[in-house]
């Protein structure tokens, strides 16, 4: 794997997930694929779970580290080219990504959507020069329009947790046809026989919008929506009016304005704000246009769902987002996902050293 941006460039999604699982097991299998090989990782934006958990994800690949925060230390970059440097700038990424390329042997890049030029957010045009300059693989730790490694770690745990609740579900069944509950252990889903397989259905997987003080990029929702379409999941978008993600990561997706409608029957309800990402209209590109404070998941709303576990890829505003109540919840799992960032970057990590 050359560069890990969108879904295809992991493949076969069974597989990547049977990898991740393996990875879960024994963390340290492939510790001699990182031998001598360096990471670098480029921050030009705050990170808390990006940053500890690809360094983990490297650490346990055997490979050293190096983490630059481009903000705090570093020459200030200039990213346009044609301007005239007499600014605060020092440096130019055009000089400064092929000297980084000289370090390292892979390289991570968060570099977050200036959410005023759309055409230069969605062109990705940060990310896309490391690609050209670096002469290393590249993968995004969430850039201007793609969060990737959170889309995985999110499928990830829903694959789990939807495994361990059709695992009740067929427990349940025996409950009636045997007389007798079986252990989990030994109904393991492999296990299904076809007169229970009815039983696992495809989780319906809800993303919610949800109301912030800050406007925050697309990058989460975009990579979200652009993974469940590949899952084998039933896929819901809701959010305001105005509000559409944009076609080339939504697709098809079923898109359901009314959040009750949505939230109905829903097994995995996945929180997120985004500003407006100005598909329906470019001027409102990256502007707060909805405050709607409805739309902020409490227990009423949690109480339209199929007991559904509540995801949110962190960090969260509590009282804006979600309550307290609900992320507090037994069913809110926003932890294991998070603890899933470094499994799923431990398998592209992988990915991208078996192929140097
Ligand atoms: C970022 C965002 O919404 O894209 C990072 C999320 C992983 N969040 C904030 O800036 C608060
Ligand atoms: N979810 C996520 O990427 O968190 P950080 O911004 O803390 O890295």
């Amino acid at each position: 794997m050359k560069s890990f941006i969108n879904v295809e460039d992991i493949g076969d999604l069974r597989q990547a997930l049977a990898e991740a699982q393996e990875i879960k097991h024994d963390r340290f299998k492939y510790q001699h694929l990182g031998k001598n090989k360096t990471l670098m990782m480029i921050f030009f934006n705050n990170s808390l779970r990006t940053r500890l958990s690809t360094q983990k994800a490297a650490m346990n690949l055997g490979m050293n580290v190096i983490v630059l925060d481009v903000n705090a230390g570093a020459w200030k970059l200039e990213t346009e080219r044609g301007v005239i440097m007499d600014g605060d700038k020092s440096e130019h990424l055009l000089e400064a990504i092929p000297v980084m390329g000289c370090y390292c042997d892979l390289i991570g890049v968060r570099s977050f959507a200036g959410l005023t030029d759309r055409d230069y957010d969605y062109a990705e045009t940060v990310l896309q020069q490391f690609i050209k300059y670096s002469g290393r693989p590249v993968f995004a730790m969430e850039t201007a329009t793609v969060h990737p490694l959170q889309a995985f770690a999110d499928l990830i745990t829903i694959e789990e947790y939807w495994g361990d609740e059709r695992l009740e579900m067929r427990n349940e069944k025996c409950d009636y046809s045997q007389g007798e509950k079986s252990s989990g252990e030994s109904n393991h889903i492999s296990h299904l026989s076809p007169l229970t397989s009815h039983l696992s259905r495809r989780p319906k997987v809800v993303l919610t919008w949800a109301p912030h003080c800050r406007a925050l990029p697309q990058a989460v929702p975009n990579s979200f929506a652009q993974w469940m379409r590949a899952a084998d999941v039933d896929f819901v978008i809701t959010h305001p009016k105005g509000y559409e993600l944009d076609p080339k990561f939504v697709g098809d997706a079923r898109v359901e304005y009314d959040q009750r409608k949505a939230f109905e029957g829903a097994d995995f309800i996945y929180a997120k704000n985004w500003s407006n990402p100005g598909v329906t209209n470019p001027a409102d590109y990256g502007k707060i246009t909805c405050d709607d404070r409805s739309w902020t998941v409490d227990t009423e709303h949690m109480s339209w769902t199929n007991n559904a576990k509540f995801m949110h890829c962190l960090p969260v505003r509590r009282n804006l987002i979600v309550t307290d109540d609900v992320i507090e919840s037994p069913d809110s799992i926003v932890i294991p996902e998070a603890a899933n960032r470094e499994i799923s970057c431990s398998v592209v990590i992988k990915r991208m050293l078996e192929a140097l």
